[in-house]
């Protein structure tokens, strides 16, 4: 075997959005494209600033969520770390690594960083998307700026260095030697299931399966299979068949794993039957996110992060109470009620896990949340759908309460935030960018204006400044906030692949408990005429209405 140099032509259009680089697999598949990206990223990691390390000799973690061209993708990033000075690489078994499994890897090898092979909540197969993403030492996404820099490389980009060895082989564990560099074929779950074990009490958990407690979690033929499956039924003993859906197929079985109620239709189904088990969870294609569901109860992301701020004592993990806590923007305010009410530190960030990275790392925040169905905590620098499950799990097994009297009651407590998300999917690119500029153009002269009850009284576009290293992010979302707290909220996705997918966030404050249950929709139709009459979105997208609410 031998390293060669071979000549490459750049590509456009490789720059990483929210969570990585997201394309069809036609396009992953053209030659040289992941080899370009891969030899980019090596590029700017073995040239670092004065400060920064090289990746030269360093150990670097790999794995993805096994959709369509993983395994054909890891032999190809296998063949160029060995040419590009990498000494070893901790690869899962067979190339599966849910993302928050890279995490805790990347944390617990004290490696120099990890490449995450997914598309995340984008569906998969040979017409579905590949991804691929880089998280640095600290476990968590690579900061904006080391994935401009990237994107810079990809653009100039003149030769790959890559080893001629034949395949290595993957499925099983142990160590092999690709030139230079060592492969060790690691236990997909072992790192994952010692953190898990380190913030759970496990005990009280098996206690509650021995006596009976019943709950479906729908892996949706994604990654989180393998690891809810060692843990939920064979660490903490719940029956077999809790699990479903739990191989991880190429193509996800033709499921959209992205946990949603449109989604996850037959989670939910199963959770409004009349022999319903108590609990009710789902995960996404590389098993970060999760929905979590009581018997004919589903619970809201935002809220989700609110009860788990408002328990987190309850759980071992964090008895000594938390450093703060953080949400992304569009993120409905429900965290912030707590947070005020414990006294602890509340950060507002942009959409991405990328921005609580700093957060985490500099000790300010325990816990973090997005509305898209993603929390987290400073166990890892990812969110985490099987960490969020346990918690919940722990919730109930530490209060005896069930899953929809701990949110009511948390409702009478702190009010309630009704909140839904409207997206319009596959939008012809040039309208969806003209409705975003004529919305930031038109920002001036919203404030202030009244709409029904409400008067407008910030419009702007989210500026995030970061709190600890300073950087500056604009432009992450045009927002309506009115007199009585109310907001409206757009953004365009930046993990898609098709057209453009617009994303209206929709939120209200309902402090009296008399009012608090209203169907979602209903509670939030007033807010959804103004963002309609502001942003023209029917005649724009000539969609009568959002793809998908959730
Ligand atoms: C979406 C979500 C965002 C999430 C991102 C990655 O991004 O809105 O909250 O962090 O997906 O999640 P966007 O730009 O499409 O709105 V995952 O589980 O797909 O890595
Ligand atoms: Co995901």
């Amino acid at each position: 075997m031998a390293i060669q140099t071979i000549p490459t032509q750049t590509f456009a259009g490789q720059r990483p959005g929210t969570s990585g680089l997201r394309k069809k697999v036609t396009v992953f598949r053209q030659r040289h494209y992941l080899e370009n990206f891969v030899q980019s990223l090596f590029d700017v990691l073995n040239a670092p600033d004065a400060a920064g390390e090289a990746l030269h000799g360093k150990t670097l973690v790999l794995g993805g969520d096994g959709r369509y061209h993983n395994r054909e993708a890891v032999q190809t990033i296998l063949k160029m770390a060995a040419a590009n000075g990498v000494q070893r690489v901790l690869l899962g078994q067979g190339g599966i690594l849910s993302t928050p499994a890279v995490s805790a890897v990347i944390r617990r090898h004290h490696a120099f960083g990890g490449i995450v092979l997914s598309a995340s909540h984008n569906p998969g197969g040979v017409d579905g998307d590949f991804g691929i993403k880089y998280n640095a030492s600290n476990g968590g996404p690579a900061t904006e700026t080391l994935t401009e820099a990237v994107y810079a490389r990809t653009q100039a980009v003149t030769q790959l260095r890559i080893s001629d060895a034949a395949d290595l082989a993957i499925d099983a564990l142990g160590v092999q030697q690709l030139e230079h560099m060592q492969v060790e074929v690691i236990d997909s779950v072992a790192d994952y299931l010692a953190v898990m074990r380190e913030l759970f009490d496990f005990d009280l958990l098996r206690g509650m399966f021995a006596r009976g407690f019943t709950m479906r979690v729908d892996a949706m033929n994604a990654v989180g299979g393998p690891y809810a499956k060692a843990i939920l039924e064979g660490e903490l003993g719940a029956p077999a068949g809790t699990v479903v859906n739990a191989t991880p197929l190429e193509d996800f079985g033709g499921l959209h794993p992205d946990p949603n109620p449109v989604n996850a239709e037959d989670l939910i189904s199963h959770m409004m039957a009349a022999d319903a088990p108590d609990f009710g969870a789902a995960m996404d294609g590389d098993a970060d996110r999760n929905m979590v569901l009581g018997r004919n109860f589903v619970v809201t992301p935002s809220d989700s992060l609110a009860l788990l701020t408002a328990h987190a004592k309850l759980i071992p993990g964090y008895k000594a109470g938390l450093l703060g806590v953080a949400r992304s923007m569009p993120t409905s305010a429900a965290v912030d009620r707590v947070a005020q009410a414990l006294g602890i530190a509340c950060f507002e960030t942009p959409t991405g896990w990328k921005f609580f990275g700093n957060l985490l790392d500099a000790g300010r925040v325990t816990l973090c949340g997005e509305e898209s169905y993603g929390t987290g905590s400073s166990h890892v620098r990812e969110k985490d759908g099987l960490w969020a499950i346990l918690a919940w799990l722990s919730l109930q097994g530490a209060t005896g309460r069930s899953v929809e009297s701990l949110v009511r009651e948390h409702w009478q407590t702190y009010g309630r935030n009704y909140y839904s998300r409207h997206d319009y999917e596959g939008v012809a690119v040039e309208a969806a960018n003209a409705l975003m500029a004529d919305l930031r153009g038109a920002l001036p002269g919203l404030m202030g204006q009244v709409f029904g009850s409400r008067s407008v009284t910030l419009a702007d576009d989210f500026s995030y400044h970061d709190p600890i290293d300073g950087s500056v992010s604009r432009a992450q979302g045009v927002r309506l906030i009115f007199n009585d707290g109310a907001r409206v909220i757009f953004r365009l996705s930046g993990t898609g692949t098709e057209g453009a997918t617009l994303r209206v966030y929709l939120e209200r404050y309902e402090p009296d408990p008399m009012l608090q249950d209203v169907p979602v929709q209903t509670a939030l139709a007033e807010l959804a005429g103004i963002a309609e009459q502001v942003a023209g979105i029917a005649s724009r997208t000539g969609m009568n209405g959002p793809s998908v609410a959730t």
